[in-house]
């Protein structure tokens, strides 16, 4: 175990009388402190599998080192984010990047890390060793009836080695579409791709979801089938209650109101979870929060409002995930800095003053509907989600934890600096 707890006390211990200050001014301005800070603590964000290692570009990778070379260092990985934040209490496996040869070691390892199995994800994105039928040209979608049985099988052994996990949920995105005008006809392609889903749907435990996740574009640049929010939506509604819409941030056109999209779903009670990451351009993959933390403020405002209003728990409900990897950061850091940026717009929107807000929107008094939302998010949170980590057991300041006890640095002594994690 690379993060020992005496080590988070005495950081902690160093830390605290800074912290205490901030916190007591953070805390005075805010009605029901500990409800809030309850909710952060039980606010959990599952961790991909795939954003372990550095992710790299089609023009190249550059090896971080250290980087998990099997499922168990995986965990471990997301052990020691969850040792220091305790709120990535699970990981996402995506099947067959990850093989989870025997599950009852695989769960008692998770265990021992306090962790659980989110969603686990198919691949049928891309052609595997010794597999008979290509997906070049699509898998559910395919023309070709063999190809769409190959990924229907697929995804039907990634729900059976999801229950052998205790997962209850399976993501599945799809690269089907075409490149170029003429090249399919959208509605077969359509029917195709309901028709195999129905047979994967059939095929989950009852207490199972399916996250049907849409992308608007890439790998295919003339139109994906599964390409937005509306599609999605028509696939789940028409597969039945346990079929639901992924949320993926960095899958949209751009300017796309995510956060309208978001209120609609929820309103649907078809919103199924997020993919959180950040985008100046497509489906950049950028650590959450780092080009545009209001819009995830407001995503986070919407979630609340709409939560809050169908009774519904913020923890457990939805499927809360991180999709991000890229070149040139330490991932574990970048997963730090992820995982706290989505607390923040979650400690925000719990602040804001939603009577208020109904007061101000039947009024039509725009400039007071702007100003309740902007005072929530002029907010500085950090130290209630600091507070709330603290009382969970992690670290004050994990990012700092992390690099001054050198942690990436024990990890190469063990795995060595030429590490490749699998995963894109
Ligand atoms: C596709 O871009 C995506 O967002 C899907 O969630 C995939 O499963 C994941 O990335 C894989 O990298
Ligand atoms: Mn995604
Ligand atoms: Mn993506």
């Amino acid at each position: 175990m690379l993060i020992e707890k005496y080590k988070v006390q005495e950081a902690n211990d160093g830390a605290t009388a800074e912290h205490k200050r901030r916190f007591e001014f953070a805390a005075s301005t805010i009605n029901n402190v500990e409800g809030v800070l309850q909710k952060l603590q039980d606010f959990q964000i599952a961790i991909p599998s795939w954003a372990l290692g550095a992710g790299g570009t089609r023009f190249g990778r550059f090896s971080i080192g250290g980087e998990p070379s099997n499922l168990e260092e995986k965990i471990e990985d997301v052990g020691l984010l969850h040792a220091l934040n305790r709120s990535s209490g699970a990981i996402s496996l995506h099947i067959p990047w990850d093989i989870p040869e025997n599950a009852t070691s695989i769960k008692a390892l998770a265990a021992q890390h306090g962790l659980r199995f989110d969603a686990v994800n198919s691949n049928t994105f891309q052609d595997q060793k010794g597999q008979e039928q290509s997906y070049k040209f699509g898998s559910l979608q395919h023309t070709n009836k063999a190809v769409r049985k190959q990924a229907i099988e697929h995804n039907i052994e990634v729900i059976k080695q999801g229950v052998e996990l205790g997962s209850d949920s399976l993501t599945v995105w799809l690269a089907d579409g075409s490149s170029f005008p003429g090249q399919l006809n959208f509605r077969k392609a359509f029917q195709n791709t309901l028709e195999s889903l129905k047979e994967i749907y059939a095929a989950l435990p009852d207490n199972w979801k399916m996250f049907v996740e849409y992308k608007a574009f890439e790998p295919n640049f003339y139109s994906m089938t599964v390409g937005d929010w509306g599609q999605s939506l028509l696939y789940a509604s028409k597969l039945g209650e346990k079929a639901f819409t992924l949320v993926d941030l960095g899958h949209h056109l751009p300017n796309a109101n995510i956060e309208q999209i978001v209120s609609l779903l929820l309103m649907e009670g078809k919103l199924g979870g997020f993919h959180f990451n950040d985008s100046k351009y497509g489906d950049d993959d950028l650590t959450v929060g780092s080009i545009n933390p209001y819009q995830l403020f407001l995503i986070f405002n919407e979630l609340v409002e709409g939560m809050d209003a169908k009774g519904m728990n913020h923890a457990t409900d939805l499927g809360w995930m991180i999709d991000a990897s890229h070149n040139i950061k330490d991932p574990l850091e970048d997963l730090l800095q992820s995982v706290e940026a989505i607390k923040i717009a979650y400690a925000q929107a719990l602040l804001v003053d939603t009577k208020a807000l109904a007061a101000a929107r039947e009024e039509n008094d725009v400039v007071k509907a702007q100003e309740i939302l902007q005072e929530a998010y002029r907010n500085d949170v950090r130290p209630l989600v600091a507070e709330a980590r603290l009382r969970a057991g992690g670290a004050l300041q994990p990012l700092e934890f992390y690099r001054q006890n050198r942690v990436r640095e024990s990890l190469i002594k063990q795995r060595g600096l030429q590490t490749v994690a699998t995963g894109l």
